[in-house]
């Protein structure tokens, strides 16, 4: 006999939601949950209807069959489905896995209402319990529950069975751009409740202390017998019952059960109002009691009082037009795919809190039920996204009304989980899902049920940002060039808030202009931030040898944002899958492993909560660029590089500072009269433990330039400068001659954004370099080349010049007008291996680049070579600092070799020739070289985010014509440490 649920072919029915599943709702009732959670008996069958065989094998829930070496593997796209069938279509190759495993239900449990909730499974789930149909879910980011009262019998045991299909209708409307997995993804449980229970709770609870409770009680039996209550009490405090139960269905003999509603209220004084910065929780308890007063049902939530509104263009939280600087973020694991812990993910939001992110969009669906809690606990502003992205069929799913309900049962059922966070502050429809009819329904519900919170969806607000009308209160753009963003801001239309749902994609070396985002949203009233796209790269750890995903057996096989020797981050195409949208899965602000790429102390330094306002004759100027906090949480250390001499750091006292507010404070020393360039920073640190810092976390380093450099000059010597007849410099510490570069391995950005294709095009990566003449004149060598593209000549010269101590090397190129936005123009060589320690003067630690600087403070810094390189996943132009005013490259034995540049410049130190790293698919296909590849570069193009955006700005790109450097070469041994730069001034 077919099973009923089969029979229906609910997957390629976008009609059905549902069938059997109880209504979300927001009631909180862990602690008595019986975890199923464990190996589960697993067979994956190759379409939904086919036999069941007699072969089991096991499989972890919760996790992704499709990392548990079950034969069928990840895949990733991004835009378009990964089968062909038009929706609501299905391919006949259909991954099922079928999972089952006995259940006992405690004996005690007579009488109860019993409850089997399943966290989350991709994308439809048939439940069977002992082989009777009892119902079907979809949504895979979403529980659902079942009412197993009638089909179990507590003091015994169930054979429960979670059948999974992999591919629906709803994957149409699940076309994120992530990769493809299958499973149940979150935890399984089964609980128990008195049949008279608390059906929903809605914590409604504003600024000025008003708490306002929503109970729903329902119970299939009938109507509710007399004496039945609520109590509630927030931190101990007891509430007050406004009447008795009010009846919400129709006392009508035809109604079998009963819902109804008691409301509890109470004003707090003095409360203590939630914020991102100071998120204050209060402990609620809500209770359902007998006529005999003992609890038949509870529901416990940690609640905040704050105030979401959008008045005129500003979204004002608790009355404050607060900026949100957020980002996407993915349930995302290497080993697990989509199953993070607890632990995970307070390590994300901890490491986001550390780098000045104060908002968080689940990006694309409601996110694991455990990161709202940490949210309220860290304080974050939360948009909170429904699991809706029909991104290939866009338009075609938008006004399909066979898709209407799936539409308004995602958005409501997010809304019903959710409401109660304090987090949450806006709801989203979705993503990349064209507009229709379908959202304009779910934003009529979700308005009607939850008027305290804005709503966005950015397909809707996209047609006019300055529309009143549509299914969006933001607009919110993506990836929208600032110019654009600034324009609408000062266009006198503008109707709502500009918050940008994605900008600034995080793709491998990437997130310039950053700093000139910030810089035009805090001064343009009406734009409020943005969320970088995104948190995560999505790479999943994958053995080299078979080239098969690691799964859980890998925790420890990575670090420092690297695979362990053997394996490597997977992205689209290395699981074999023939359609795939490649590197575009490793988009994100850190490693797959959680390490922060460079761009993150960009993002911390551009967040400041204190910041140098400038210099004035009565001291240094703070800023307190927080909206509600004063400084007193923070504690500051001045320090004091000096180009030429040694620093000085000072206790820092900060002031008594109101958010918004400036004061100047007195330096607590001079500045010496010596030393040449001077650079203040001042390090701000955590004063006192924070949930998410312990005391000295360092958070921000502002900074100001003091002082100028000064000019140098170098005294002319006598000594030989070797040049061959090539017209190549010969110096016993350089394995390749400095000669003309304009390749850099280009970055994701470059390539995606079309531009290393005209690099290569113009010959850029293969330049032909013929020497036209070598002039010897005293201690002085003049060379002149051509670097031959296919499309144009670049004239370089070289002056070569013996001074005290080294070499002096003055360049000069001049590009011809096509070649007129190139990578770099510049130096490189290659030392002679051994020189493993580098020492500078300029922009660090961190890597930088001229349209990403904001993050690096001038000073002395000092890193072995190999830890100067970022491994971003797909290799490219990597390891870059900014400002690099002179270095030292050492050996252990004093051996040295120092450069001293004409002014702050772009210089990178690596293993890898840009050759090298442009061959590479992977990090660990590279193969470091012995010595140091190095550039100098008189102009390096800015990043930009053009993998997806804009590009970088016209400021920051490399134009023709001539460009001049200089540079001076010392090197040799030195007794007790590196080569000595000449003194200054
Ligand atoms: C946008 C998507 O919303 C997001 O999921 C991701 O794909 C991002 O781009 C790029 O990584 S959609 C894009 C086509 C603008």
């Amino acid at each position: 006999m077919t099973d009923p649920l089969v029979a229906l072919r609910p997957w390629e029915a976008p009609e059905v939601t549902s069938w059997g599943r109880l209504p979300m709702n927001a009631a909180v009732r862990r602690p008595e949950a019986r975890c199923l959670d464990g190996d589960w008996r697993f067979q994956l069958l190759p379409a939904p209807d086919a036999p069941l065989g007699d072969v089991w094998s096991s499989s972890q829930v919760p996790g992704a069959w499709t990392l548990q070496d079950t034969g069928d593997l990840p895949q990733y796209t991004n835009v378009r489905m990964p089968f062909a069938q038009f929706p609501p279509g299905t391919p006949a190759a259909n991954p099922t896995g079928v999972y089952e495993r006995e259940v006992e239900v405690p004996g005690d449990w007579v009488g109860r209402r019993i409850v089997l909730q399943v966290g989350a499974a991709e994308s439809v789930l048939l439940v069977h319990v002992d082989e009777q149909p009892v119902g079907i879910s979809k949504d895979s980011h979403l529980a659902a529950e079942f009412d197993l009262t009638d089909v179990v019998r507590p003091g015994s045991g169930s054979v429960v069975r979670l059948t999974v299909v992999k591919w629906s209708d709803a994957s149409h409307i699940e076309d994120q751009d992530q990769w493809w997995h299958g499973g149940i993804t979150r935890s399984v449980m089964l609980y128990a409740t008195d049949p008279l229970h608390l059906a929903d709770v809605t914590v409604r609870a504003g600024r000025s202390g008003e708490l306002r409770i929503d109970c729903t009680v329902r119970d299939a039996r009938g109507a509710l017998p007399g004496g039945w209550h609520v109590s509630g009490d927030l931190e101990g405090l007891p509430l007050t019952q406004d009447a008795e139960f009010d009846r919400v269905n129709a006392e009508d003999e035809r109604v079998s059960d009963f819902l109804g509603e008691a409301r509890l209220h109470t004003t707090v004084a003095d409360v203590r109002a939630w914020n991102a910065e100071t998120p204050e929780l209060y402990d609620l308890a809500v209770r359902l009691h007998r006529p005999d007063g003992t609890v038949a049902d509870a529901s416990h939530h940690r609640i905040g009082f704050r105030d979401v509104e959008i008045a005129g263009r500003d979204l004002l939280i608790n009355g404050e037009r607060v900026f949100i600087r957020g980002v996407n973020r993915h349930d995302f694991h290497p080993l697990t795919g989509r199953t993070p812990s607890g632990d995970d993910m307070r390590a994300d939001l901890v490491l986001l809190k550390r780098f000045g992110f104060n908002a968080i969009r689940t990006s694309h669906y409601p996110n694991d039920p455990a990161l709202y809690d940490l949210a309220d606990e860290l304080g974050f502003y939360v948009v909170d996204e429904a699991d809706i992205e029909s991104h290939d069929h866009a338009h075609e799913i938008a006004d399909d009304p066979r898709y209407l309900n799936a539409f308004v049962d995602r958005v409501s059922r997010m809304v019903l989980r959710d409401k109660n966070h304090p987090s949450v502050v806006i709801w989203s429809l979705g993503n990349e899902s064209d507009y229709g009819a379908g959202h304009d329904a779910a934003a009529g519900w979700v308005r009607r049920h939850d008027p305290t919170r804005p709503l966005q969806y950015e397909g809707a607000a996209k047609l006019d940002w300055a529309a009143t009308d549509d299914a969006s209160d933001i607009a919110c753009p993506m990836y929208a060039p600032i110019e654009d963003c600034v324009a609408h801001a000062l266009s006198g239309r503008q109707t709502r808030p500009l918050i940008q749902c994605e900008y600034s994609h995080a793709m491998g070396n990437s997130n310039g202009t950053l700093a000139d985002h910030w810089a035009a949203i805090e001064s343009t009233p009406g734009l409020q931030g943005g969320f970088i796209w995104e948190f995560w790269d999505h790479g999943i750890l994958q053995r080299l040898s078979d080239g098969k995903p690691v799964g859980r057996a890998g925790t420890g096989l990575y670090g420092g944002g690297v695979a362990a020797p053997g394996h490597r981050w997977a992205y689209g195409g290395d699981f074999g899958e023939t359609i795939h949208d490649g590197a575009f899965i490793a988009d994100g602000v850190v490693f797959p492993d959680r390490t922060p790429k460079p761009a993150l102390y960009e993002h911390r330094e551009i967040a400041a909560p204190v910041r140098i306002e400038g210099v004035r004759h009565e001291g240094i100027v703070l800023g307190n660029h927080q909206h509600f906090r004063g400084l007193d949480w923070l504690a500051g250390q001045w320090e004091l590089s000096l180009a030429d001499g040694p620093g000085l750091t000072a206790p820092a006292r900060l002031p008594d500072l109101p958010p918004g507010e400036t004061a100047a404070v007195r330096l607590p020393f001079e500045l010496p009269r010596d030393g040449g360039e001077a650079w203040l920073t001042l390090r701000v640190t955590t004063a006192e433990d924070q949930p998410w810092a312990p005391r000295g976390t360092e958070l921000c380093l502002p900074r100001v330039r003091l002082r100028e450099a000064a000019a140098r000059e170098d005294s002319p010597a006598d000594q030989p400068v070797e040049v061959d007849d090539e017209g190549l410099l010969r110096h016993p510490l350089l394995a390749a001659a400095p000669t003309l570069c304009l390749w850099r391995a280009p970055t994701d950005n470059d390539e995606l954004g079309g531009i290393a294709a005209r690099w290569r095009d113009w010959g850029l990566d293969a330049l032909a370099r013929t020497v036209v003449s070598v002039r010897r004149d005293g201690g002085r060598t003049t060379v002149d080349a051509e670097y031959a593209g296919t499309t144009g000549v670049v004239r370089h010269r070289q002056v070569f010049t013996a001074v005290e101590g080294g070499i002096r090397v003055d360049e000069e190129a001049e590009l011809p007008d096509e070649f007129h936005d190139v990578a770099r123009v510049g130096t490189v060589f290659e030392t002679a291996s051994g020189l493993d320690l580098l020492e500078w003067f300029g922009q660090g630690p961190w890597e930088s680049y001229p349209d990403r600087s904001a993050g690096a403070p001038v000073g002395h810094h000092c890193l072995p070579v190999e830890e100067l390189f970022t491994p971003y996943l797909r290799p490219q132009e990597s390891g870059g600092r900014h400002g690099v005013r002179r270095f030292t490259l050492s050996a252990p034995d004093a051996t040295a070799l120092a450069v001293e540049l004409d002014a702050p410049r772009q210089v990178s130190v690596t293993r890898f020739r840009a050759e090298d790293l442009t061959a590479a698919a992977h990090h660990d296909e590279l193969v470091p070289r012995s010595g140091c590849v190095v550039h100098l570069d008189a102009a390096h193009r800015g990043l930009g985010t053009a993998s997806c955006g804009p590009d970088t700005s016209a400021s920051y790109l490399v134009p023709p014509g001539v460009h001049r450097w200089s540079w001076t070469l010392r090197g040799g041994r030195a007794a007790g440490g590196v080569t000595p730069a000449p003194a200054g001034d």
